[in-house]
């Protein structure tokens, strides 16, 4: 495999550079946590390192150091699409060069061998109760493919540490190219009648999702699928799924127990979930207003009433950004293109204009912009997706590449077990005394 060939050199370059660093300033100390921080889940503290992709709080979302417009336009894309091949940006998360068509083509076309999902999965999600979250059946699904992982295997008899990432890479690949079979599954077996068709092998990884729900004739939806995978791809490792699946994966769980984990934390409300609560809370607004557009200042009303409610305004805010979301940009911008007189979409362009400046006014978060789940369900509800419920799976399909990607890094670095240590709050309050900072001492409390 190509792709293998290319990342060996990489991995070994970088894993010198890693040695040399600990060996020459390995006791230099490179950050720190306030109080503040270390009960606020650790926002803000650097702890952990990957070159896949970083978040800069005010110049966005970078994959492999370059801005996330960029890499969207200088990626490989299929003839008569604006969109880039998902397999060209899984290489180039892995290697941190932008690939030729060629190598593209090697990962869509190893996606393509490995496609199918054997029938034991299928069966599993069929007999899952008919109110399952989806994200709950995809959890699952991904779970159940733990037999098949080569790592575990290999692992038992004696795989050496510095072939790990060999056999991760390719439980990665195996996954990745189920992956969007496995969503096509649950969301025909959930809301159709639970028929499932082969891949078509014209098309590429993200488009078959269009063609595995029966969607193969909407070219704007294949589009859609490339955008909206593409961007979900990849986050820094400090979000909840990144980050649950790398902790599970440092204790030499495979692919499909640390990818499983980390769909159970994007299907949080706080995280992947938003873009679900997002639209429900859109629908909401238009069903308030008897199906009309609100006026500018109809819809401030609103966005105080659900703040004084104590709810959180769903698609805004973020842990680490602090300008507007490039990924919200780039869908907005499809919507700009595709749907501009879509009256949700004009009510998350409302939205955009007001919400900032309330959020400001209120004065609690600290960031105030549009997030990528802002617009998403809007895109999907316009392209004929209307099942709320499914689109954090959607989300789950192109978070898997990013997820997959470090993974792979992690056991090339032979990062060891995570492992931080807690302390109690009697510890917390000594070391403060200890630092003779007794200003946040109150003598009237005892533990
Ligand atoms: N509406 C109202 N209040 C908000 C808010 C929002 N959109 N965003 C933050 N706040 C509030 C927080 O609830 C918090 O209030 P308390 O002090 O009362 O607890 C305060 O502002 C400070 O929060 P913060 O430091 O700015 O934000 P956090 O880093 O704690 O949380 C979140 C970041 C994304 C979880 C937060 O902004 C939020 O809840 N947004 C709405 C949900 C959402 O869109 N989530 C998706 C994020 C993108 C993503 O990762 N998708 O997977």
């Amino acid at each position: 495999m190509e792709l293998a060939k290319k990342l060996e050199g990489k991995i070994r370059e970088v894993y010198e550079q890693m040695r040399y660093m600990l060996a020459v300033s390995g006791e230099t100390i490179i950050s720190q946590v306030s109080l503040q921080q270390f009960f606020s889940g650790n926002r803000g503290v650097d702890l952990l390192v990957s070159d896949v992709s970083y978040v800069d709080p005010f110049d966005g979302l970078h994959y492999r150091g370059v801005p996330l417009d960029q890499v969207m336009q200088k990626l490989p894309k299929p003839q008569g699409s604006a969109f880039p091949y998902a397999g060209g940006l899984f290489a180039f998360l892995l290697t941190g060069d932008f690939p030729t068509l060629e190598e593209a083509m090697e990962v869509e076309d190893l996606w393509k061998e490995k496609a199918d999902i054997p029938d034991y999965v299928l069966n599993i999600l069929r007999t899952m109760p008919s109110d399952s979250h989806p994200m709950t059946m995809f959890s699952q699904a991904i779970l159940a493919l733990q037999g098949q992982s080569k790592f575990a295997k290999t692992y038992s008899n004696g795989l050496c540490r510095e072939d790990h990432w060999r056999v991760m890479l390719e439980d990665s690949l195996e996954l990745t190219a189920k992956t969007p079979a496995l969503a096509a599954a649950i969301y025909n077996i959930k809301y159709g009648n639970g028929s499932m068709r082969k891949i078509d092998k014209d098309l590429d990884w993200s488009a078959n999702f269009a063609h595995l729900i029966y969607k193969e004739w909407d070219v704007q939806y294949q589009d859609l699928c490339r955008l909206f995978f593409c961007l979900h791809a990849d986050q820094g490792v400090g979000n909840v799924s990144a980050h649950a699946a790398c902790l599970v994966n440092s204790a030499l769980s495979d692919v499909y127990y640390s990818c499983s984990a980390a769909m159970n934390g994007l299907a949080g409300p706080l995280h992947g979930r938003a873009n679900q609560d997002c639209i429900e809370w859109l629908l909401k607004i238009l069903e308030q207003f008897n199906g009309r557009l609100p006026s500018k200042v109809e819809l401030e009303k609103f966005v105080w009433d659900t703040l004084e409610k104590g709810k959180v305004i769903p698609g805004y805010g973020h842990a680490v950004l602090r300008c507007t979301d490039p990924r919200f940009i780039a869908q907005y911008e499809f919507g700009k293109q595709y749907m501009p007189d879509d009256m949700l979409f004009q009510l998350v362009d409302l939205l955009y204009q007001i919400v900032p400046g309330i959020l400001k006014k209120q004065g609690k978060a600290k960031g105030v912009w549009p997030n990528v789940d802002a617009i998403s369900g809007t895109l999907q509800y316009h392209c004929g997706l209307k099942q709320l419920d499914f689109y954090t799976v959607l989300f789950g399909v192109g978070r898997m590449l990013g997820i997959t990607a470090n993974l792979v890094w992690n056991r090339a670095l032979m990062l060891p077990l995570e492992r931080p240590q807690s302390i109690t709050f009697e510890m917390v309050k000594n070391r403060l005394h200890d630092m003779n900072d007794y200003s946040g001492m109150n003598p009237d409390f005892h533990y």
